[in-house]
């Protein structure tokens, strides 16, 4: 039977730890549904097809891993609708902990569909799409942090 995962997030954008936490599942499950879903306490920068398009050309190399936009579904109707085994997570630190266990009791709560979490790496750790933002809009240099095409497209909106 095939298995079947899926990352949900906003992706606004992708970054690094995003990346390395979907290179660890494509490692793990037969397929990787990498879902850009709404988080209602954030607004959006970049459109829904522009952040499919950055995480598409970042796992290219992935063919496990597939994209797609759910912008104002519950993730638990998503993963009943995909055929996923269950929903993946990354965890960088404490905060990170607050936030998601609530979520994923929530998740299990509302369909039995339980949550895994891999630990974040502490190489990409201090990376998160807010934090890349501010830096790139005050003139920082996000090399390395993002792919080339998202950090492109960041300079070009500091004007
Ligand atoms: N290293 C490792 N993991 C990381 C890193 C990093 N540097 N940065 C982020 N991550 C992980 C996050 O912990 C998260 O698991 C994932 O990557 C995505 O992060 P974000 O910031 O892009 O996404 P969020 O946290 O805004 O996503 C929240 C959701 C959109 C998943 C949530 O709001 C949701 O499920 N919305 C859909 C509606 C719904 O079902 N709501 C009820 C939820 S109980």
């Amino acid at each position: 039977m095939t298995s079947r995962v899926v990352c949900p997030g906003s992706y606004d954008p992708v970054h690094g730890g995003h990346l390395d936490v979907i290179r660890r599942a494509a490692a793990l499950f037969d397929e990787v549904v990498v879902a850009i879903l709404h988080n209602p306490a954030k607004t959006g920068t970049f459109p829904i097809e522009q952040r499919i398009a950055f995480i598409e050309a970042a796992t290219a190399d992935l063919p496990a891993v597939r994209v797609q936009a759910f912008p104002t579904r519950l993730i638990v109707d998503i993963a009943r609708e995909v055929g996923a085994t269950a929903l993946l997570k990354g965890l960088r630190n404490a905060s990170d902990y607050a936030y998601e266990i609530p979520m994923a009791s929530m998740n299990r709560a509302l369909t039995g569909i339980e949550t895994i979490f891999l630990p974040g790496d502490p190489a990409v750790a201090h990376l998160s799409s807010s934090l890349v933002k501010e830096v790139c809009a005050l003139g920082g240099d996000i090399t390395g942090m993002v792919p080339d095409s998202v950090r492109e497209a960041l300079e070009a909106r500091r004007g």
